[in-house]
């Protein structure tokens, strides 16, 4: 790859003559579309070479790899990240400013790559980047959704949600390889013939036959040369088939599967069209890693040495299945030795330990769907029954076995069939140990590890944050831009005025640039030297915006009932999807908007307060949000998130935390030092003991508090206009139905949390010396870290020296 080879005037010349073969036209007339797909084309064209011997290095030198099976994937945008990771960004922005083009301009031309929900398959796309980045071998394998996730719109305040077209206009980064085409098997049923010779092949008779086709993306390691494989799989008729599908809606029926990410689950059509997609991408993946093992290495009996696929959370847990069914049947492997094969190849994380993740499906379900799939699920729960029986108390097995109760558990089936199950944070993996998964960390002790989530530090600080890149290049050098913990240099400016000074306008230019945006997307003008305040991430109860708005609401009554006036004045940011189905999430957002409204347009308040809920949270508004904060809100009851990633990007752009202890929040704490971060709330075993006790009375705290009582009524009495039903429905949720995730509970300790972020910013010195700590303090929570763990403790792994992270002359 031209990494170091492309120099301005070459790629000026590349790109004219490239622009003029696909649209015969010249710069000036071009529209940015064009300009975009050109150099798109240039970038993808110049990493080719790289992807193909990446691909055949590790054939060639016969490397172990990792295959990572996700039903979510969110790289967001890819041209900036290309470029930087090629080692090209500079030289190509200075080229395009010569023909009087802006990179951001034409970057903003690519649709978000949305195949995701949130965390789980941001973390997915951070490791695809830190894996081609320490130029280990691994890939992603996941679905082609035809629809992202949904476009939010905000109509009268509620949530509308719009279909995403991100192929709409093609996908640049994308190669589809019809050669390498599997055929996946539904419905039917599965006939045991007996050969002569005693041994038993199973036929599957009168199945739905889907053609599953990969198209693969460059994942493009920096600096290193090492391009690793996305493969994504669409669902299509299989050709020699066409004529058994003739009618429209059977044709539709298969070209639906790979339509939407997370069909509605709460019908059975959804239910069924889900478990439809798992197995789909599942069994094509696996199909195909198995097919390709077979021509580069023929050792069937050693494939643990050359294999590992890793499960991420539940959706892909089908592996152990397809995998012994492939091994079983295609391979005429003894149970026993496919078995063997199997744990060892496969591992898990878990990502929650709320209950609805941990899936369930209905036997009767699967067994239709899965004919095969289920006998081979059943016989692993026989053969673990057996196993366990005489061993353990039959109640343990009861608990821990596969299927039962007429539902097959897939985290049951995930970590029966791998030889590690992690989880994402150390408080996360010890509750998995100690609560959630206790049974199973009984039986296998040595299975359970942690591993702490991390973050593309690339991504979230030198792409979306050159003000601070800057100031940390001239401040520490360039070092950090390759090896995150080199952040802790920083640490020797602790008390350095004149670099307190450099953060705090890097900080204010971000701020004035988000404003600005604010400004074009939804008309309101804030005060861009407010503290701006911002909670990003998927709406859910538990994450507890809710607590948030109440703060926001004791503060507006402070002014107008109370005459506070000596307030900081405070921009709240909020940025969140409510799952389409969500209704209770879907009220929140509604009545926020509400609150918001209702600041905005009284005098007597705005200047104080302001609410923006952005639209359409996305990674790339995180780009644009996260370097201009100045708070963090990380405030999900204890033991509620697994560990969280935004708390890791916030940190990273100097953000202050206000947190409870929870996830990663904890280990944030730890690497910051008490008095760099805001700590309130119950702690995890406070919460279990409320539910030991079954002692919480949630009304208590409504009577006892009467700030909390004036915000907690407003939502009924009619103070907040346009709230009809939803008012009533959070109102409800506190009180009637006892406040599932304690917020009036940690209420009080949140309002004196946040009176101790108003005055930490008030004295300015003391503010920055935090935020430098926090920046300081980042480089832990690298996902270039968090993969190595991976690859050294679970996947067995490595990289080729000459792969790594190339400690380029121009960063040292
Ligand atoms: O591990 C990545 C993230 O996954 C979730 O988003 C999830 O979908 N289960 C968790 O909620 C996060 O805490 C976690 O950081």
């Amino acid at each position: 790859m031209g990494v170091t080879t492309m120099n301005k005037t070459a790629f000026k010349k590349k790109f004219l003559d490239l622009l003029t073969e696909k649209f015969a036209i010249s710069v000036e007339d071009a529209s940015l579309f064009e300009i975009y797909t050109t150099l798109g084309t240039l970038i993808r064209s110049s990493y080719a070479k790289d992807w193909r011997h990446t691909w055949s290095n590790y054939d060639h030198e016969q490397q172990k790899q990792v295959y990572y099976f996700s039903i979510e994937f969110l790289p967001g945008r890819m041209m900036k990240s290309n470029l930087l990771n090629m080692g090209w960004l500079d030289t190509v922005q200075a080229a395009l400013a010569d023909l009087g083009i802006q990179l951001d301009d034409v970057v903003a031309q690519e649709p978000d790559m949305a195949l995701g929900n949130g965390g789980l398959g941001r973390l997915a796309s951070c490791f695809m980047d830190s894996i081609a980045s320490e130029g280990l071998p691994g890939n992603g394998n996941g679905i082609r959704y035809k629809y992202g996730l949904f476009k939010q719109k905000f109509i009268d305040g509620y949530q509308v949600e719009l279909p995403n077209e991100w192929l709409a206009r093609g996908n640049l980064w994308e190669v589809r390889r019809e050669s390498k085409s599997v055929d996946v098997y539904f419905n039917g049923y599965v006939r045991l013939n007996k050969l002569d010779d005693g041994t038993i092949v199973p036929v599957h008779e009168d199945p739905t036959i889907v053609r599953a086709v990969p198209y693969d993306t460059g994942m493009v390691g920096f600096r290193n040369g090492t391009v690793n494989t996305l493969r994504l799989w669409d669902a299509e008729i299989p050709l020699s088939e066409e004529s058994l599908y003739r009618s429209i809606e059977q044709r539709r029926a298969i070209q639906d599967l790979t339509s939407v990410l997370y069909p509605d689950d709460s019908n059975e059509e959804g239910r069924r069209l889900r478990l439809m997609q798992e197995y789909f991408f599942v069994s094509a993946g696996v199909q195909s890693i198995l097919r390709h093992f077979k021509t580069k290495q023929q050792k069937m009996q050693n494939l643990d040495e050359f294999v590992a696929i890793h499960i991420n959370d539940t959706h892909p847990a089908m592996c152990v299945a397809e995998f012994m069914r492939l091994l079983l049947d295609e391979e005429k492997m003894s149970w026993e030795r496919a078995w063997n094969l199997t744990v060892k190849v496969m591992s898990y994380t878990n990502h929650t330990i709320m209950s609805e993740a941990l899936e369930k499906w209905s036997v009767e379900m699967l067994q239709s769907m899965q004919p095969r799939i289920y006998q081979i699920i059943e016989e692993i729960d026989r053969r673990f029954v057996e196993e366990m029986t005489g061993v353990v108390d039959w109640e343990l097995i009861q608990r821990t076995r596969i299927i039962s109760d007429g539902l097959v558990h897939m985290a049951h089936l995930a970590i029966i069939g791998s030889h590690s199950t992690n989880g994402v944070a150390k408080l996360h993996s010890d509750l998995l140990k100690t609560v959630v998964l206790h049974d199973f960390y009984r039986l296998y002790p040595d299975r359970f590890n942690n591993k702490t989530n991390g973050i593309a530090e690339r991504r979230w600080l030198q792409l979306a944050n050159p003000s601070l890149s800057t100031v940390l290049d001239k401040t520490i050098g360039q070092t950090w831009r390759y090896e995150a913990n080199d952040l802790h240099l920083l640490m020797n400016y602790s008390e350095d005025k004149a670099v307190h000074k450099q953060l705090q306008q890097a900080k204010q230019a971000n701020k004035e640039r988000l404003a600005a945006f604010i400004l074009q997307e939804t008309g309101v003008r804030i005060n861009e030297h407010a503290i701006f305040d911002v909670q990003i991430k998927r709406l859910h109860a538990y994450k507890r915006q809710l607590l948030n708005l109440l703060h926001i609401l004791t503060l507006y009554f402070e002014i107008k009932e109370e005459g506070f006036t000596d307030i900081q004045p405070r921009v709240f940011i909020f940025g969140a999807k409510a799952a389409p189905s969500y209704h209770y999430a879907k009220s929140i957002i509604k009545v926020i908007n509400e609150v918001g409204k209702m600041i905005q347009e009284d005098p007597e308040v705005s200047d104080k307060l302001s609410i923006v809920f952005l639209e359409d949270y996305s990674v790339s508004l995180a780009e644009v949000i996260i370097p201009a904060a100045d708070v963090s809100e990380q405030i999900s009851l204890a033991s509620k998130e697994a560990s969280g990633t935004s708390n890791m990007k916030l940190m990273l752009n100097g953000a202050i935390t206000i947190a409870t202890l929870d996830g990663a929040n904890i280990e944030i704490r730890d690497a910051v030092g008490d008095e760099n971060i805001v700590i309130f709330g119950l702690t995890e075993s406070q919460v279990y003991d409320y539910y030991e006790q079954a002692n919480y009375h949630a009304y208590s705290y409504y009577e006892a508090l009467p700030k909390l009582k004036r915000v907690v009524d407003s939502f009924v009495d009619g103070t907040i206009a346009n709230i009809y039903q939803e008012g009533k429905e959070i109102f409800d949720s506190l009180l009637t139905y006892n406040d599932e995730f304690f917020v009036l509970r940690d209420y009080e300790a949140y309002v004196n949390a946040q009176k101790e972020i108003e005055k930490a910013y008030q004295n300015q010195e003391r503010w920055l010396k935090m935020s430098l700590i926090n920046v300081a303090n980042a480089g832990r929570f690298s996902a270039d870290y968090t993969v190595m763990k991976y690859a050294e403790d679970i996947w067995q792994i490595e990289a080729k020296p000459k792969s790594r992270k190339a400690k380029d002359e121009k960063y040292v």
